[in-house]
């Protein structure tokens, strides 16, 4: 059994305890609607969370994006919007706080992060082009189809398995990658598509070694490195505990130097950048940025303000230095954590080691008796809704899509349903509370059967499909 008391626990991070580097100044009521209630506000929403409405949601850990509590400071930002349309005071803040703390020279500001991804994807890859990477994200990946390119996995094989401890499952296997280049050809690779603590895989991180050494296989043969630098912090905090020579330098210093093994970044800043709505791309090429600071003006809005207001740009300015302080990011992780432990402490199934944003649980393995194509994990996560109001997100087939070649669903290793804390928002007593709800969950587990699907859409089929009970 491990050890829950927080004195102890605190002690893996260097001192007696960790706590939230702030104090709550303002809150929210959370109201608990009865189970009948909830059974038929889940028939209403078709069996899929993401159609639920919020007002009937008790703990909502649909996802970190968005979610974040804002700060005194950012919510006094907001205050000092300059809403002028062109040329806002507060995209020069922004500008110089990307420049500052990710190190890249040129800022292409958008709404969010998929507006980003639409940009580069756009911008870089042709026709027939691959775009190898450390594991597919949903709308990355869509983006990259729709500019022509094909998504190509080269994660290492650890990433595939939730029972592997490596402690850096975000890796990229480099001779994969090498022998991927010289098959196709590096005229044929339209840029690596590199994403810190990997979402789809637990938000599992990249190590600093892996790399400086993917940079140097991608300078032999010409190949461009671009980041997904929505979680890149949380990456930061995990190579300052696990590798080696970094546990004495800032997480800020960290996080710059990762990026500085990058040509560019593409951010959805609802994630670690601590505001509600925002989001951008940062690019080192002159070229690169010509091109996407164009097209921002047909998609977005105006390149100095991409979508945003000048106040969402102020806020997110200052979420951006709060972002990298050690204390955040270690109260942020560590709060992930004691939830990860609490459940693996009872046996539940979720995907080793704990990452950065949010715990996965095994729907494969807590229903194992639910074959893939009756969606365990999504079933997983309408039940844990049912029983507690708590909202969470499948993670596995729903949200793996249909091959565009084939069309047939692809089925990926893993079908997990994430339970994902938003930042700085709720206690370590809802936490209790979220793992009692699960482990009454897994109890029950042979009653479950599965769901089939009555409704999918075309396009990132999780968010709006709709499922009904198999009997
Ligand atoms: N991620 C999440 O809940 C939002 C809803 S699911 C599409 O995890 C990465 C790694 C993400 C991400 C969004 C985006 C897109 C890019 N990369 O949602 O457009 O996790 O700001 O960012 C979600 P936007």
């Amino acid at each position: 059994m491990k050890d829950h008391n927080p004195q102890t626990m605190g002690q893996q991070f260097g001192r007696r305890s960790w706590a939230e580097p702030w104090k709550i100044k303002m809150v929210e009521p959370l109201r608990m609607i009865s189970r009948e209630e909830r059974d038929e506000a889940l028939q209403e929403a078709g069996y899929n969370t993401f159609l639920l409405r919020s007002e009937d949601v008790y703990i909502d850990l649909l996802t970190d994006s968005g979610t974040s509590a804002m700060s005194d400071r950012q919510w006094a930002g907001i205050m000092l919007g300059d809403e002028a349309y062109a040329g806002s005071r507060n995209f020069y803040h922004l500008e110089e706080a990307v420049q500052n703390y990710y190190g890249y020279r040129y800022l292409v500001p958008t709404h969010q992060g998929r507006g980003a991804e639409h940009l580069i994807s756009q911008a870089l890859i042709k026709q027939g082009q691959l775009v190898p990477g450390n594991m597919y994200f949903t709308t990355t990946r869509l983006h990259q189809e729709l500019a022509g390119g094909t998504f190509v996995d080269v994660i290492i094989a650890e990433a595939h398995d939730p029972n592997s401890q490596h402690p850096f499952k975000g890796n990229v296997d480099l001779a994969k990658l090498e022998a991927l280049i010289k098959r196709e050809g590096a005229e044929n690779i339209a840029y690596i598509s590199l994403a810190g603590t990997v979402n789809m895989a637990g938000g599992q991180p990249v190590g600093m070694a892996n790399l400086r050494a993917l940079r140097e296989l991608c300078d032999r043969y010409s190949i461009r490195i671009y980041l997904d630098a929505t979680r890149m912090v949380e990456n930061a905090f995990f190579i300052q505990e696990r590798e080696k020579g970094y546990a004495n330098t800032p997480i800020a210093e960290i996080l710059k130097e990762f990026c500085s093994y990058t040509d560019g970044a593409w951010m959805s800043a609802k994630k670690d950048n601590l505001v509600n709505i925002g989001g951008w791309l940062a690019v080192n090429h002159e070229d690169v940025f010509a091109k996407t600071r164009n097209m921002v003006v047909i998609y977005e809005g105006l390149h100095t303000y991409g979508g945003m207001a000048g106040r969402d740009m102020e806020a997110l300015a200052i979420g951006i230095s709060e972002s990298v302080k050690d204390d955040h990011a270690k109260a942020r992780v560590g709060q992930v954590r004691y939830l990860g432990e609490l459940l693996s402490d009872w046996g539940i199934p979720i995907v080793q080691p704990v990452g950065g944003h949010a715990i996965f649980l095994d729907a494969r393995q807590i229903y194992a008796h639910i074959p893939q194509d009756r969606f365990p994990a999504q079933t997983l996560a309408a039940e844990l809704y049912l029983d507690s109001g708590i909202r969470s997100m499948e993670r596995g087939i729903v949200s793996a899509g249909r091959d565009p070649k084939t069309g047939d669903h692809r089925y990926p290793a893993l079908e997990l349903v994430r339970l994902t804390i938003p930042r700085r928002v709720y206690t370590q007593a809802h936490m209790d509370v979220v793992a009692e709800a699960v482990k009454a969950i897994y109890d029950n587990r042979e009653e479950v059967k599965g769901l089939s699907m009555v409704y999918e859409p075309e396009y990132l089929r999780f968010f709006q499909a709709r499922f009904e009970p198999l009997s």
